[in-house]
C-alpha cells in the first residue's frame, strides 16, 4: 500500500495540475482586450474551479480570491476536488495580472501552488515587499539590505557589472526612491504595470533578460511566487507591509497603521515585520507550482487560437523530482484537418 506521501506524490503527479491552469488560460483568453477586468477573470475562476473539482483530491483553497460571501469567486476556505483523495491545500490566482489581460498587455497568466495540507502561509490580503533573484544569490542578497547592497551582491554573484543587470519594479508612487536608488547604482529598471508574479519567477530562469524583482506587491501572490521560487531553489524574501504611508494605494485610503497591525494581530500575526523566506511562505514537503500564459509574457507564450487548435504553453515546477516542465499543448478541435508542428 502506498504511503500517504507517495500518494500525494502520485496524485498530485497526474493530477495534470497544467491541465487545470491551461483550462483557466484558454477561458480568459477570449476576453482578451475586451476591456473587461471581472469578466477575465470570472472566465478563468469558472474553468479552474471546474477543473479542480475532476480531482481526487480533498482540496482547500487557502488562498483564493477574496472571503466565502464574495463567492463566485473560488474563495479561502473552499474546497475543491472530488473530496476522495489526499489532502492538498491551494493558492490560486486563475488570472493573474487581469488589467494586462483585460488590456491585451504582455504577463497575463493562469496560476496556482499547491501543496501538502498546510504547506502554504495563509497570507492575509495586505501588500508585501519582495526580493526574487536568481538561485546563484539565493541567500546572499537580502530583504533587510539596501537595493544598494543586494545590486552589488547580485552582480558578484552573476558575474556582471551593475549596468548589465536588469531589476524589475512594479511601476508605481511608492517605488519612486527605490527606482531612484536602483538607478544610482547603474543597474537597468524594467518597470512593469502589472503581473508581479510572473516577474519574480522569471529571476529564477538564467535567460529571460531580468535578474531581480524588488518592490512591494500583493501578498497572496507573494506566497505563490514563493512556492515556485521554493521549488525552483531561487531566493525570495517577503515582508508584510502595514503602514499605508509606505503602501500608498488607494485601497488603503480608509486605513491606519495602527488599524491595520490590529487586523494582523487577530489574524495570529505577531511579528508584523517578520522576514519570511520562500521556505516558510510554502513550508509544504511537496510543493508543485503550474502556470499557463494568458498573453505572451517572459516565460511562455500566450493561448493561441488557430483553425484547427488551440496552442497553451505552461511551466509546471515540482520539487517532488525537482523538474521544471515546459509544455507545449495542442488542444484539438473537433474534425481538425491540418496541425501545425509549431
Ligand atoms: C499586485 C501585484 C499583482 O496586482 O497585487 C498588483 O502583486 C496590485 O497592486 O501581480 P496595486 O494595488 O498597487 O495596484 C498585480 O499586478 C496583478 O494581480
Amino acid at each position: 500500500m502506498m504511503n500517504t506521501n507517495s500518494q500525494f506524490q502520485d496524485r498530485l503527479l497526474s493530477l495534470g495540475l497544467a491541465r487545470v491552469s491551461e483550462a483557466a488560460a484558454l477561458a480568459s483568453a477570449r476576453l482578451i482586450g475586451h476591456g473587461d477586468e471581472k469578466a477575465a477573470d470570472q472566465a478563468a475562476v469558472n474553468a479552474m474551479r471546474e477543473q479542480l473539482n475532476l480531482l481526487e483530491i480533498s482540496g482547500v483553497v487557502v488562498i483564493g480570491e477574496g472571503e466565502r460571501d464574495e463567492a463566485p469567486m473560488l474563495y479561502i476556505g473552499e474546497e475543491v476536488g472530488t473530496g476522495t483523495g489526499p489532502g492538498v491545500d491551494f493558492a490560486v490566482d486563475p488570472c493573474e495580472g487581469t488589467n494586462l489581460c483585460a488590456y491585451s498587455q504582455r504577463g497575463s497568466m493562469a496560476v496556482l501552488a499547491a501543496s501538502d495540507r498546510g504547506g502554504l502561509f495563509n497570507a492575509p490580503d495586505f501588500y508585501m515587499k519582495k526580493l526574487a533573484a536568481p538561485p546563484a544569490a539565493k541567500g546572499k542578497v537580502d530583504i533587510r539590505k539596501s537595493a544598494t547592497e543586494n545590486i552589488k551582491i547580485l552582480s558578484e554573484c552573476l558575474g556582471l557589472a551593475p549596468d548589465e543587470l536588469t531589476i524589475v519594479v512594479m511601476d508605481r508612487a511608492r517605488h519612486k526612491d527605490l527606482i531612484t536608488e536602483i538607478r544610482a547604482t547603474g543597474a537597468r529598471i524594467q518597470p512593469i504595470s502589472d503581473g508581479d508574479v510572473q516577474a519574480a519567477i522569471a529571476c529564477g530562469f538564467a535567460g529571460t533578460g531580468t535578474h531581480c524583482l524588488m518592490g512591494i506587491g500583493a501578498a497572496p501572490e507573494g506566497v505563490i511566487s514563493a512556492a515556485a521560487m521554493r521549488a525552483l531553489g531561487g531566493h525570495f524574501q517577503g515582508q508584510l507591509v502595514y503602514d499605508p504611508a509606505i503602501a500608498q494605494t488607494s485601497e488603503w485610503a480608509d486605513m491606519t497603521k495602527e488599524g491595520n497591525l490590529a487586523r494582523l494581530a487577530e489574524m495570529g500575526i505577531t511579528d508584523p515585520d517578520k522576514v519570511y523566506e520562500a521556505s516558510e511562505l510554502a513550508c509544504g514537503e511537496h510543493v508543485v507550482f503550474a502556470g499557463s500564459g494568458i498573453t505572451d509574457g517572459l516565460l511562455f507564450n500566450g493561448v493561441k487560437f488557430e483553425t484547427d487548435c488551440t496552442r497553451t504553453s505552461s511551466l509546471i515546477i515540482s520539487n517532488l523530482n525537482n523538474t521544471c516542465s515546459f509544455t507545449n499543448t495542442i488542444h484539438m478541435k473537433d474534425g481538425a484537418q491540418s496541425i501545425a508542428l509549431n
